[in-house]
C-alpha cells in the first residue's frame, strides 16, 4: 500500500515524471488499475482542489498536479479499455465552452471505451455547434457533457437547445456530469441523465442506450400500425365500392386475411 501513498503524494507534490514511474511500478507489483485510480489518483486531485479552495495553492500548481494525474491515467488507459467488437453505442463527449477541466471527462471516456462504447472525445471548451456537428457526423446515440465550473455549466442547456434547433434532440440521449452538476440541474435543463462518477456514467450510458432502443422499437411499431391501418382502410374502401358494384363480392375474406397477417408481423 506504500506505493499508492507515494503515487498520491506524487500528484499532490506535482511530480509529473515520478508519478508516472510509480504508476508503472504499482502495476508491475500487481495493483489493479481501478485500485490505483480510486485509492491514489482521485483522492490526490481532490486534496489539490481543497488546498486551492483554502488559498493554499495557485492555478499553476493545480495545473502541474493535474498533469501528474493525466500522465498516470495515460499509463492506465489501455488497461482500463478493452475493445469490444460491436460498439455498445456511439458517444460524443466534451467539456463545455469556457471550461478547461478534462480529467474527469477523460476518465468517463476511458471507462465508456472499456465498456465497449465508441467514444468521440471533442476535448475542452467545446461550443454548442461543435456538439451538434459531431452528433450529425458520427451518428451519435449519446451526448455527454462535462462542466467543472458553476459559470460554465449553463452552457449545457445551450447545447441541448442547439440539438433541438438542429432537429437532433429526439434521436440522442443527453447525459451530464462534473463536480457542480446535480440530478436536479440535469432535470432542469432537460438532460436525460446525470452521473456523479465514471462508473456510474457507464451504467447510465447503458440505461440510456436501452431507453433509446425501446423508443425506436416503439416508433417502428407505430409506423407499422399506421401503415397497416392505412392499408386496411384502402382495401375496405375498395372492397366496399366493388361490393356496391356487385363485382367481386368474395374479396372481403382476403382483406381480413391480409389484416391479420400484418398484425402478426407487427406483434412478431
Ligand atoms: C485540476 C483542476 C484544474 C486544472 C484543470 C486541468 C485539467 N486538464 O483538467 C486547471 C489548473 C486548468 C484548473 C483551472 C481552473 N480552475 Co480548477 N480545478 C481542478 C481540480 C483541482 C480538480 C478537478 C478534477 O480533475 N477532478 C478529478 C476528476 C476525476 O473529477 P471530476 O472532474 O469531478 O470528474 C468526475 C465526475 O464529476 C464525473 N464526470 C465528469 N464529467 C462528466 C461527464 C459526464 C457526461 C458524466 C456522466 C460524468 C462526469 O465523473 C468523473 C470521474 O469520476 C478542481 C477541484 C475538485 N476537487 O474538483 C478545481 C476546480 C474545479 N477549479 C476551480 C476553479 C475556480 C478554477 C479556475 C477558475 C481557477 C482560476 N482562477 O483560474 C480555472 C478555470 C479554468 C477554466 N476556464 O476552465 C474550482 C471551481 C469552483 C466552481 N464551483 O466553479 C474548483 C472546484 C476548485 C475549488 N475548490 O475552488 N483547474
Amino acid at each position: 500500500m506504500m506505493i499508492l501513498k507515494d503515487i498520491k503524494k506524487g500528484v499532490i507534490d506535482m511530480k509529473v515524471e515520478e508519478t508516472a514511474e510509480l504508476t508503472k511500478k504499482a502495476l508491475d507489483e500487481g495493483f489493479k488499475p481501478e485500485h490505483i485510480l480510486k485509492e491514489a489518483l482521485i483522492p490526490a486531485i481532490n486534496i489539490v482542489g481543497d488546498e486551492y479552495e483554502r488559498g493554499e495553492r495557485f492555478v499553476p500548481e493545480m495545473f502541474l498536479s493535474a498533469d501528474s494525474m493525466k500522465g498516470a491515467m495515460e499509463i492506465l488507459r489501455p488497461l482500463l479499455v478493452e475493445s469490444g467488437i460491436e460498439p455498445a453505442g456511439k458517444v460524443v463527449m466534451g467539456t463545455v465552452k469556457g471550461d478547461l477541466h478534462d480529467i474527469g471527462q477523460n476518465l468517463v471516456c476511458i471507462m465508456l471505451e472499456g465498456a465497449g462504447f465508441e467514444v468521440h472525445n471533442l476535448g475542452v471548451e467545446v461550443p454548442a455547434e461543435h456538439f451538434v456537428e459531431a452528433v450529425e457526423e458520427v451518428g451519435a446515440h449519446l451526448v455527454g457533457m462535462s462542466a467543472l465550473l458553476t459559470t460554465t455549466m449553463i452552457h449545457m442547456r445551450k447545447v441541448i437547445e442547439a440539438l433541438k434547433r438542429a432537429g437532433l434532440r429526439e434521436q440522442v440521449k443527453v447525459m451530464v456530469g462534473g463536480a457542480p452538476v446535480t440530478h436536479d440541474y440535469a432535470d432542469k435543463i432537460g438532460a436525460d441523465g446525470y452521473a456523479p462518477d465514471a462508473s456510474a456514467a457507464v451504467k447510465l450510458a447503458k440505461e440510456l442506450m436501452a431507453q433509446l432502443k425501446g423508443e425506436s422499437r416503439q416508433k417502428e411499431g407505430k409506423m407499422y400500425q399506421a401503415s397497416a391501418s392505412t392499408l386496411e382502410y384502402n382495401l375496405r374502401s375498395q372492397i366496399e365500392v366493388q361490393d356496391e358494384k356487385n363485382l367481386l363480392g368474395g374479396l372481403r375474406r382476403p382483406a381480413h386475411y391480409l389484416k391479420s397477417t400484418m398484425r402478426a408481423c407487427i406483434i412478431g
